[in-house]
């Protein structure tokens, strides 16, 4: 039952690339939910809605909460629900250009695994493992060429080890 649970928490692919034939993954633009029609909220009251709450008939989520936190009228957190209403995905636009630089992926309310673009160009470039919500391994293409150049394991008292 244990080794089950273990199973069943491990993230839902690691970022193997070590070989140029295989590309990262790339980022998303927050447009793309634009013509579907949400609720909204204006928290801040100066006429404009800062959250969105999308219903997404979707295996992965249900339903869609976004907030803006510059009032730029643009969203920048996507938070992906479940249908038990448990987190199965964050997203994170940083710099509110509109182009999702973060994306943390949970399972059983714990982040599992995250996905960041570090020099803003669309294609991921640092990628984290997550034990029960604690960091337990690091993959980064640190010139972003699209392959993975160093990766680091983190010991339980989250020291960094080179492989
Ligand atoms: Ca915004
Ligand atoms: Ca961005
Ligand atoms: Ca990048
Ligand atoms: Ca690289």
């Amino acid at each position: 039952m244990t080794l089950f649970f273990i199973i069943s928490c491990t993230p839902k692919y690691q970022i193997t690339n070590s070989n140029n034939n295989e590309e990262l993954p790339r980022s998303i633009q927050f447009t793309e939910l634009a013509e579907k029609t949400p609720s909204t909220l204006d928290q801040n009251n100066d006429g404009n809605p800062d959250q969105w709450k999308y219903s997404y008939p979707d295996s992965q989520a249900i339903e869609i909460r976004a907030v803006d936190l510059n009032h730029d009228g643009k969203e920048d957190i996507r938070t992906y629900f479940d249908p038990k209403g448990n987190i199965t995905k964050e997203e994170f636009d940083g710099d509110f250009d509109g182009n999702v630089d973060i994306i943390d992926y949970y399972s059983n309310n714990k982040r599992v695994e995250s996905h960041i673009d570090t020099n803003t160009d669309m294609t991921f470039d640092v990628f984290r493992f997550y034990n029960e919500g604690v960091l337990k391994r690091e993959e980064i293409d640190t010139n972003y060429d699209n392959t993975i150049d160093v990766r680091y394991n983190y010991n339980a008292d989250g020291r960094r080890i080179k492989e």
